[in-house]
């Protein structure tokens, strides 16, 4: 794979001077391109620069504001709401995530649901950032139907990812962000790409037959991890993302969206908990010896664990040339 060297710097730089050109204002430029840089720095290649493309068309077909305000309504105590107003989900995410961790704080536990965004990123930034300030984080959001439910060849859910972060005060936190799907649709398209072949399992071709083409998956299914589990799941993310927050179910999203290749409509729900109210003094100790426990076993390291080695490293990034390519002829 040919590949471009490039500093956090330089991918910050061209992330925002892309979407700048293509109808962003400063705020949600900046927005964006932090989320992209910060994906790249923890090497989540699938949902890094190799999304701004996509960014790029659903700003260019007029689907999505890239001027757009949100607007954040603290309905109760614990129950807050950010209206997207049609624009990317950063943006949004970055207005009501201070108010969801203020309300956890004073509650002990508190719901923020977005809606009218356009998500396209990891989950991880808004969890860990609950993590961060010393509270548990989990965050879901639905897509377009690409996963056929267990039983069924027919798609039916998005790759409706979910995040948890456990907070560890001093220390990163243990978080885990997954497709509910055998493999994110990114992480498909990228083995596509570059001539991989994926796990069995991960999903079927156009006529329903098991592939580990993910060319063939891509115009066909996923499946979801771990059979009916991993079905009940995704579910359970499209009741949370779409039931609760009011915005599209995947199927709904797919008889609504343009088609041009970007971010769908859709919702998004994060929810935060005080351990410190909930468990009461001692939580973080009581929590770390049971992490210590896991983390100790041969074989075992926790999610996210590979994520912030990458984090540490401020050296440049080697991106995929065709990509970069792509990307400075959108500018
Ligand atoms: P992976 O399968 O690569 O990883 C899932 C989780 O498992 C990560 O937290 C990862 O931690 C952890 N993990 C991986 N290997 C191990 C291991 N050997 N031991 C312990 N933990 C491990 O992710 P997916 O392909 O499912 O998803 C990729 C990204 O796609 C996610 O960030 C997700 O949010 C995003 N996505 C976004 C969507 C959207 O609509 N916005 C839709 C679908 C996916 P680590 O990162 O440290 O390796
Ligand atoms: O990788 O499946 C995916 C995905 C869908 C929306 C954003 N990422």
């Amino acid at each position: 794979m040919s590949t471009i060297s490039l500093t956090l710097h330089e991918i910050y730089d061209l992330a925002l001077a892309t979407m700048l050109a293509n109808g962003c204002d400063d705020e949600n430029a900046k927005a964006l391109a932090d989320i992209v840089t910060r994906a790249e720095q923890d090497g989540s290649h699938s949902h890094g620069l190799f999304r701004l493309p996509g960014y790029v068309k659903a700003l260019r077909s007029g689907k999505v504001d890239g001027a757009a305000r949100p607007v954040v309504t603290r309905r109760t105590a614990s129950v807050i709401h950010v209206d997207g107003q049609r624009g990317f989900a950063p943006l949004a995410q970055a207005a009501g995530l201070p108010v969801l961790a203020s309300a956890a704080a004073e509650t002990g536990v508190a719901a923020l649901s977005l809606t009218n965004i356009h998500h396209f990123a990891a989950l991880w930034p808004e969890t860990e950032y609950l993590a961060d300030r010393g509270l548990v984080g989990i965050a879901c959001t639905a897509y377009m139907p690409a996963v056929a439910p267990a039983g069924s060849t027919e798609k039916l859910f998005g790759t409706n990812p979910i995040s948890f972060a456990w907070p560890r005060p001093g220390k990163k936190p243990v978080c885990f962000d997954m497709a509910t799907a055998a493999m994110a649709m990114g992480d498909v398209q990228i083995a596509a790409r570059d001539g991989a072949s994926v796990p069995p399992g991960t999903g079927l071709d156009a006529d329903g037959n098991e592939t580990t083409d993910p060319a063939e998956i891509a115009k066909g299914v996923l499946l979801p991890f771990g059979g009916y589990k991993g079905s009940a799941i995704a579910m359970m993310v499209e009741l949370l993302a779409a039931g609760l927050t009011g915005d599209q179910f995947s199927y709904e999203a797919a008889e609504t969206d343009n088609r041009d290749g970007g971010p769908p409509r859709g919702g998004e729900m994060v929810i935060a908990l005080s351990p410190a109210m909930i468990a009461g003094a001692g939580w973080e100790a009581h929590a770390d010896a049971f992490v210590n426990r896991l983390s100790g076993l041969e074989g075992v390291r926790v999610p996210g664990a590979r994520r912030h080695a990458n984090r540490s490293d401020l050296g440049p990034r080697q991106i995929h040339k065709a990509l970069i390519e792509t990307i400075r002829s959108l500018g």
